[in-house]
């Protein structure tokens, strides 16, 4: 396979499973993009996006005080709506740290603020059992030696004009930085559950493995934290060990992803209204049925969700940010045994039209997410030896089990289907479940 010749951990394909068991379990977690450009407020690519200098984006370190800052409450929001782990920007493209870093003076420290966010957000996370993971952007805006590339705000057009903007900047020096800040970020705050590094860009005037030290990072990353999981963009994607999981971002997931034919371990990461970072003036909010349909796919393909939140400056969730949480929480409080633990459904269970599917293996129960609600009777198309007993997720109330009844108008049924009736009445839920005990 594509992997076994070049190795960075040394470890079964039953370890590695073992190893991610709990984030798998999870399903669901909280990211969150915070930095200097959440006073920009209109994207967290404002410097890119803008071509803003590193002299006009100085006042954003000058004047960053996030006095309403309360992780606790911010751990509180991410468990109250579902989530069992969270992922924080440490520092993004930006090159600002949030952590307390001795290789730079562009951190935390030096603002207004003057404390280690990520220490304490981390405390905060842990007290109330969320699983943690850093964010770490491999590409830098500010370092004065990494070099520019056609992602950078200094973007070019020709060799020539790469060639010049680069005559007095070292990669190898930049590399050494980025090394030292990950040892930084994974020492000083005990054990760290998810390495979440971003992002490469191979082929002409990008960067990949070679540019970031991607092997000896990666090594280091497995020593100091044995049982940490890593997602997929340090451009290390032949090494067995040089990453966990896949990360599709902000696009709609076909199918479970597979790597010579085996499917792998994956995280879908989104996004409220497009943006990552505080977006005060963007007006593409999802709504509560898109949230919840993006979570459960992911579960339906074998996946999790990692949903954005982009906090203000001062430190607090927008409203809309609140509102599309509690959404989720509210659903979630009655719903979430459809998704904690639970994967793709076996391929001899067909998902009834508007109808996402998942599974528990433990328990053997299959879950009919309703995304369209029908009138009363409901066709199962060959569950009928399969189905013992069948009910509403919410509230536990039994649905009939009939032979097909009221469908031989439209639909021709087969001798292995079966009906559930449904109540007439949508249940007040979003999207209702129904819970149904395989044999
Ligand atoms: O931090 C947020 C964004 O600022 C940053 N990533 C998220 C989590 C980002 N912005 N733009 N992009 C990333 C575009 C980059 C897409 C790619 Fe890929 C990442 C190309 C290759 C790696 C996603 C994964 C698309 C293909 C694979």
């Amino acid at each position: 396979t594509a992997f076994s010749q070049k190795k960075i951990w040394d470890e079964t394909e039953a370890e590695k499973t073992e190893r991610l068991a709990w984030w798998t379990d999870a399903r669901f977690g909280m990211f969150i993009h915070w930095g200097l450009y959440a006073q920009a407020a209109r994207h967290e690519w404002v410097k890119k996006r803008e071509r803003i200098s590193d002299e006009a984006y100085q006042k954003y370190f000058e004047i960053f005080n996030p006095d309403l800052f309360d992780p606790s409450e911010w751990a509180k929001k991410a468990k109250a709506a579902g989530m069992k782990y969270a992922v924080i920007t440490s520092k993004h493209h930006e090159g600002f740290c949030m952590f307390e870093s001795d290789y730079t003076d562009y951190d935390v420290m030096n603002t207004p603020y003057g404390q280690d966010i990520i220490k304490k957000w981390v405390d905060a996370f842990r007290a109330e059992g969320l699983g943690i993971g850093f964010y770490y952007s491999l590409i830098d805006w500010h370092h004065p030696e990494y070099t520019i590339d056609r992602v950078h705000p200094q973007s070019a057009n020709t060799q020539e004009e790469y060639d010049e903007l680069n005559k007095d900047r070292d990669m190898a020096v930049y590399r050494e930085y980025l090394k030292n800040q990950v040892r930084e970020i994974l020492t000083q705050y005990g054990k760290i559950d998810i390495l979440w590094l971003d992002f490469s860009f191979p082929g002409e005037f990008g960067k990949g493995y070679e540019d970031w030290g991607s092997v000896e990072l990666i090594k280091m990353v497995r020593e100091l934290q044995p049982g940490i999981i890593i997602n997929d963009r340090a451009d290390l994607k032949d090494y067995w060990g040089g990453w966990d999981f896949t990360t599709p971002e902000q696009f709609k997931v076909e199918k479970w992803p597979e790597v010579d034919g085996k499917k792998i371990p994956w995280e879908t990461c989104q996004t409220f209204s497009g943006s990552w970072g505080y977006y005060r003036d963007e007006h593409t909010w999802k709504d509560k049925k898109q949230l919840l349909v993006l979570l459960i796919e992911s579960v339906s393909k074998g996946g999790n969700l990692l949903l954005n939140v982009g906090p203000t400056a001062r430190g607090t969730f927008d409203y809309r940010a609140d509102k599309a949480l509690n959404e989720m929480g509210e659903w979630m409080k009655y719903n979430s045994p459809s998704i904690y633990g639970c994967t793709q459904a076996p391929a001899d269970f067909e998902a009834p039209d508007n109808t996402l599917l998942t599974y528990n293996p433990e328990t053997n129960r299959l879950y009919i997410h309703l995304l369209d609600y029908p009138l009363q009777n409901f066709l199962l198309r060959g569950y009928k030896d399969k189905i013992k007993y069948a009910q509403f997720l919410h509230d536990a109330s039994e649905l009939n089990i009939s032979e097909p009844r009221g469908h031989w108008i439209k639909q021709e049924t087969g001798e292995n289907d079966i009906n559930l009736l449904l109540p007439v009445n949508k249940p007040n839920v979003e999207i209702p479940v129904i819970e149904v005990f395989l044999k």
